[in-house]
């Protein structure tokens, strides 16, 4: 029952250097939370001219924008991705832009069929927090399994992997920090793919982490974990279409 999520994206042109290269961003539900430590705000633009002035700026990797109220629309620039569990303010109409990559990391596997660009790291074992900031640092998060093509994709992984590790639980994106039982993952989507007995989740407030292994019938499904405990975990960098 899994169902794509809908992306808003916009297409900046990078006035600086002419009509080309484009960049696109997409849209992620991180809404009404500014995160305080921006590169630029400015004032009276369209979303889409925001989209340019972080298109300007080599190290812009996201954007937030809020539409003209009673006040002037405002933009703010980040040198990073956004993301459900950095540290923010409540900002009331505030929406946040992710740029895309436009090609897959060296050290990272492409997935032609599905476009989506991954990288397993099956032998480093960390806790959920440092697996997420050593996502980000190669410019992802933790993977996002929203999709029926994603979840083939972590099942082929996982068939791939020597027999001890098959049965060793994976960190992935999914999460439930901002409200306990409502799950999401990192770009807002919230599509689970539970296993149907109910079993999972079940950790309450001592799980806030998703994992993901195969069943014993070979098909992969997602349990809660303790975000401290150290884990493999699988990264994702997000591509423009
Ligand atoms: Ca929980």
């Amino acid at each position: 029952m899994t169902r794509l999520i809908v992306l808003l994206l916009i297409v900046a042109v990078n006035q600086t250097r002419g009509s080309c290269p484009e960049y696109v961003f997409k849209k992620i539900s991180f809404n009404s939370r500014l995160v305080l430590d921006y590169l630029q705000k400015y004032v009276d633009l369209s979303v889409k001219e925001c989209a340019e002035r972080c298109s300007e700026v080599p190290n812009c990797s996201s954007f937030s924008y809020k539409p003209e109220t009673t006040n002037n629309s405002e933009c703010y620039t980040y040198n990073k991705r956004i993301w459900s569990g950095i540290a923010s303010t409540q900002y009331d109409y505030l929406s946040t832009y992710w740029r895309l990559a436009d090609s897959c990391p060296a050290d990272y596997i492409y997935n032609r069929t599905y476009n989506v660009c991954y990288k397993k790291y099956a032998e480093q074992l960390m806790a959920w927090g440092d697996a997420m900031d050593l996502c980000e640092q190669d410019g992802g998060y933790l993977f996002i399994g929203n999709t029926m093509d994603k979840l083939q994709l972590l099942n082929d992984y996982f068939m791939s992997l020597p027999p001890p590790l098959i049965t060793v639980a994976h960190y992935i994106g999914g999460n439930d920090f901002q409200q306990e039982g409502i799950w999401e993952w990192l770009d807002g989507s919230k599509t689970f793919n539970w296993p149907r007995s109910g079993a999972e989740p079940s950790g309450g407030t001592s799980e806030n982490c998703t994992g993901v292994k195969p069943k014993e019938s070979g098909i992969i499904s997602f349990f809660d974990m303790n975000c401290y405990l150290m884990r493999p975990f699988v990264c994702e960098v997000p591509l423009r279409p």
